[in-house]
């Protein structure tokens, strides 16, 4: 068991406290023994001991790439650090969207943008489009979201009038260019803006993100959060529910209290209808292993296909619907075209819609906006 000095930590590579480092970089000159070893003195002159330089690699002609290994003294006061967080519990999609049924009574407007000169889509597209991000919808599909995507390169002026005209609870603003502390000037602009108009709601959220962005950075420029890489949209969508509670007094209630009779009410309007319902189960990205039930469609198919052959023993459906049988994702055509097959046609027809990511694919609500 190693025992380590977190007061005094430092660098592990072969042995506890060893100190050794693996760094890399670029020199602007051609590969040579020369510029090997003006990379390992200079690596020394960081004030790493026992330097090798494992690899030189040429980049052009003049460039060249180097690895290095070393040993440091430097230790560090682990217990000293403390690191702003954001401190709202994490909800996954269908948790988020029972305790917003629940607790939030209109949808929450939430406008997103990459803004300046930045054409990286990439990033905000993962948050807010409904198809998500790493197994994880993105806000378009929450039912109680209304998420406003208006892409990149637009500037902050447009976005803070948008804001106003859509009534945005919350501003999700991406910034993936760095080069030459762009996003600063840029994020600093769209800050004083927000400050400086008082159409704007008092409450609104501002939130940005992007892979060389983290939530200290943003505290520090004023905003409410920042979201680096690899964020999945349901961090973002916990944050934003719980912040906007938080800022409409909105006092949170208990899941018992949504099945009083008056909750009871508003969640059922609030909860998608049965077929679009189904739709979003079908098109989990990590369906639950009941819509993967083959022995069901099996036995379904083949039933179905059983009933078929006796009605119609010469058809060429009989084949094609055994052959759904053992190819799931085909059967809503062969329930299409048998009346008896309809009711699960309709159930399982939204799914391919609901797979492709369409704008069909969002359950529909109804929410009540009075008590
Ligand atoms: C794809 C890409 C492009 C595409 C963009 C297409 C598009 N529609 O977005 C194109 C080809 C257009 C492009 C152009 C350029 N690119 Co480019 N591009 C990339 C690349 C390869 C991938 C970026 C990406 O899509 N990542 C995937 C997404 C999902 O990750 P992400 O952005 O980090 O987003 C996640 C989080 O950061 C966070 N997040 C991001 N935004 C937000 C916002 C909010 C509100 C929240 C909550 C969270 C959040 O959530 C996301 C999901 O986890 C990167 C290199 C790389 N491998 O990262 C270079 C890169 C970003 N590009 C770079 C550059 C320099 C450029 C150009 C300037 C090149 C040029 N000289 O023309 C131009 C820029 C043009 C412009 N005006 O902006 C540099 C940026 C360097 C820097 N630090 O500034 C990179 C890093 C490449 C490099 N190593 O040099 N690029």
């Amino acid at each position: 068991m190693l025992k380590v000095n977190l007061k005094r930590l430092k660098p592990y590579g072969d042995r506890l406290d060893d100190g050794q480092i693996q760094l890399s970089f670029t020199f602007p000159m051609a590969a040579s023994p020369e510029a090997k070893e003006a990379a390992k003195r200079y690596v020394e002159g960081l004030g790493l001991r026992d330097v090798s330089i494992c690899a030189m690699d040429p980049m052009g002609d003049a460039f060249t790439y180097f690895v290095a290994y070393g040993k440091c003294d430097r230790t560090i006061d682990v217990t000293k650090i403390t690191v702003p967080k954001i401190e709202v519990p994490q909800m996954k999609y269908d948790e988020l969207v029972g305790y917003m049924s629940r607790n939030i009574e209109k949808q929450i407007v939430v406008i997103g943008a990459c803004t300046g000169s930045d054409a990286h889509t990439v990033g905000i597209d993962a948050i807010m489009n409904m198809k998500g991000y790493a197994h994880d919808y993105g806000l378009e599909r929450y039912p109680l979201f209304k998420a406003v995507n208006l892409r990149s390169q637009l500037s902050n002026a447009y976005l803070v009038d948008k804001a106003v005209e859509l009534g945005a609870d919350a501003i999700l603003v991406s910034q993936v260019v760095t080069q030459r502390d762009s996003h600063v000037k840029n994020l600093t602009e769209l800050r004083d803006l927000i400050k400086q108009d008082h159409r704007l709601k008092k409450e609104l959220i501002k939130i940005i993100g992007g892979p060389r962005l983290d939530h200290a950075h943003a505290l520090k420029m004023g905003f409410d959060a920042g979201f680096g890489p690899g964020t999945r949209p349901s961090q973002v969508a916990s944050f934003i529910v719980h912040e906007y509670m938080k800022r409409h007094n909105i006092k949170e209630k208990a899941e018992a209290a949504a099945h009083a009779p008056r909750a009871a009410a508003h969640v059922a309007h609030a909860r998608p209808r049965p077929e679009t319902h189904a739709r979003a189960h079908v098109a989990h990205p990590k369906p639950r292993p009941e819509s993967h039930a083959r022995p069901h469609v099996d036995t379904h198919a083949k039933a179905h296909s059983e009933a078929h052959a006796r009605a119609h023993p010469h058809s060429h459906v009989r084949e094609k619907s055994a052959g759904h049988a053992a190819h799931p994702g085909h059967e809503a055509a062969a329930h299409q075209a048998h009346p008896g097959g309809a009711g699960n046609a309709r159930r399982r027809r939204p799914r391919r819609r609901g797979r492709r990511g369409g704008a069909g694919g969002k359950p529909q609500v109804k929410v009540e906006t009075s008590q």
